[in-house]
């Protein structure tokens, strides 16, 4: 089963945001793998973000996301980074459609709440960025019964 990374990034954590971006996902028959609260550093910025430098938003990218706490998380589901991603919306909340995260609860660039790791492989590599192999859960959950086919 896919596994993907989701950050509630610092905007999210300020305006109290994180159960109802979690509710989504949760909603939608996610199953929670992992999740803890956290500063990120400059160094884990900047590995995370590393397909982004050198870009004019690199620098500010940096700042904001080791600018207070963010929640970070690991989902499990058929085709999750793809599902994510869909409940995400638009990188830009302006052209995110109305029903996703940004699309409903965002309206700048820079403060899009979420994100969602963009490949399978990319999930694997910000997975083991942000998470140690005790930290993620292993457990059945009842309900998968009535959620995977
Ligand atoms: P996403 O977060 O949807 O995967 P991304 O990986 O292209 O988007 O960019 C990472 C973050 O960087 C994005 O959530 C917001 C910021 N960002 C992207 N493009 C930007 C731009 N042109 N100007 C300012 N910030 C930008
Ligand atoms: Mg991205």
């Amino acid at each position: 089963m896919q596994r993907t990374l989701v950050l509630v990034k610092p905007d999210g954590v300020q305006r109290g945001l994180v159960g109802e971006i979690v509710r989504r996902l949760e909603g939608r028959g996610l199953k929670l793998m992992a999740l803890k609260m956290m500063q990120v550093n400059r160094d884990l910025a900047a590995r995370h973000y590393a397909e982004h430098q050198g870009k004019s938003f690199y620098d500010g990218l940096l700042d904001f996301i080791t600018s207070g706490p963010v929640v970070a998380m690991i989902w499990e589901g058929r085709e999750a980074v793809t599902v994510v991603r869909s409940l995400m919306g638009s990188t830009d909340p302006l052209k995110a459609a109305p029903g996703t995260i940004r699309g409903d609860l965002a309206l700048d660039l820079g403060m899009n709440l979420i994100h969602g790791s963009d490949s399978p492989a990319r999930a694997e590599t910000e997975m083991a960025l942000f998470f140690s192999g005790p930290e993620i859960h292993q457990y059945d959950r009842t309900a998968d019964r009535w959620i995977r086919e």
